[in-house]
């Protein structure tokens, strides 16, 4: 039987249980959506992001699997969905390197699994890819839009490479309403702690508390465009609500070091430090205890590294009346303070 809820909007958010899952089931809520917020087993038992946000007790859970072809189309038999938003992915690019193939069927293939059963059984639905702006990868020009050509640097940018384009190719081959939005780095308090972002507020945090000796990181000077999640899961419903299905850059125009975020951290939490040496010898130590606390660790190196980010959300705010609201401070702050009150 398909499920109806008489005039409400459904939509199905793939990945639910994820930083922006979370976040994008929430803005649906608010916007009286019913929400199918549809996750593996082994990523909902442990729904801390959705009672953080006390969301929980207003989603309908399901279960499914982007690598499972029969899990999406039941979903399908079973809501008449308006929009689906596909955020599941195998989303850390370290981890892509290590689980290629894996990483290949579930990033790069799952959104096919989903454009195909849209077009067979419900062509009005609307969808949403999550695209990245990883697929830029080694990049010549400074800044990045649209019309920039992709050049990607790991097995997950192959693959969102894919999805990107798969999307694009069912949107212009049959008519569908599909968007893919090619979304910058956007951190959180609910970020996900192997991302270098929350590795380092969770991490300094426990530091500062003593309950850490040191952190340990790879690459301190590649270069991110950073936003916060909670922004950019708001283009993403908008891209759903135009006349025109299209692709958008979500970003900031801003370009910070992982040093720099570092460096505010420290601040933020008043923990004032030295830095010594080069390379993989390269240290910070605390200036009160005299001990070492941030140290280099060559095996969170990347094979291939994706030195330098930074977006223009041009088009996004002159079609979408997209723009951040929130700059490089508001997110290390709230960062920062959700750690710190999460540990003590
Ligand atoms: P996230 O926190 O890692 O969320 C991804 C979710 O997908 C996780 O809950 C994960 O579950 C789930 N998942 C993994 N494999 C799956 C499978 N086979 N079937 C069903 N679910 C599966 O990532 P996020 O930061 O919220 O990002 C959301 C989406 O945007 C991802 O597609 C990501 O690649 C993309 N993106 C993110 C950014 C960013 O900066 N955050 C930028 C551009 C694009 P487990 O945790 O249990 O594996
Ligand atoms: O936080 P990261 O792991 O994010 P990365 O690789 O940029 O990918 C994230 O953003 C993409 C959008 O551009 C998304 F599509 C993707 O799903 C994910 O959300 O690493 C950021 C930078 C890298 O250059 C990395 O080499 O930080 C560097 N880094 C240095 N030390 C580290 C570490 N990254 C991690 N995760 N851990 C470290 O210890």
């Amino acid at each position: 039987m398909v499920v109806n809820f008489m005039d409400k909007k459904i939509a199905l958010v793939t990945g639910s249980a994820g930083q922006d899952g979370s976040y994008l089931c929430e803005l649906l809520i608010r916007k009286k959506y019913k929400v199918v917020a549809a996750d593996r087993r082994s990523s909902r038992d442990n729904g801390w992001r959705h009672k953080e946000l006390r969301i929980n007790e207003k989603l309908i859970y399901e279960d499914f699997d982007l690598t499972d072809i029969n899990s999406i189309i039941s979903l399908f038999q079973r809501y008449k969905f308006k929009e689906v938003y596909n955020l599941a992915a195998q989303s850390f690019v370290g981890s892509s390197f290590s689980t290629p193939i894996s990483t290949s069927n579930v990033t790069g293939l799952g959104p096919l699994r989903i454009l195909e059963t849209i077009k067979n059984f419900s062509p009005k639905t609307k969808f949403y890819q999550a695209s990245s702006s990883e697929m830029f990868g080694k990049v010549y020009t400074k800044i990045l839009d649209e019309k920039t050509r992709f050049n990607p640097r790991s097995p997950y940018a192959v693959s969102k490479l894919f999805g990107h384009e798969i999307t694009k190719n069912y949107r212009e081959s049959y008519g569908l309403f599909c968007c893919s939005g090619i979304l910058f780095n956007h951190e959180s308090p609910l970020r996900g702690e192997e991302f270098v972002t929350r590795k380092i507020s969770k991490q300094l945090a426990e530091i500062k508390l003593g309950k850490r000796k040191y952190l340990e990181l790879g690459n301190i000077y590649a270069k991110r465009d950073w936003g916060h999640a909670k922004d950019y899961v708001e283009a993403m419903w908008k891209m759903l609500q135009q006349k025109k299905p299209d692709d958008y850059v979500i970003a900031t125009n801003t370009v910070y070091s992982v040093k720099f975020f570092i460096k505010e951290c420290l601040k933020y939490l008043n923990l004032p430090v030295i830095w010594k040496g080069k390379g993989i010898k390269e240290v910070a130590i605390d200036r009160n205890s005299k001990k070492v606390i941030i140290k280099i660790n060559p095996k969170y190196y990347r094979p291939a590294e994706v030195d330098y980010l930074r977006g223009s959300y041009a088009k996004a705010k002159k079609i979408l009346k997209w723009e951040p609201k929130h700059n490089i401070t508001d997110l290390i702050k709230d960062m920062i303070k959700s750690d710190l009150s999460r540990l003590s």
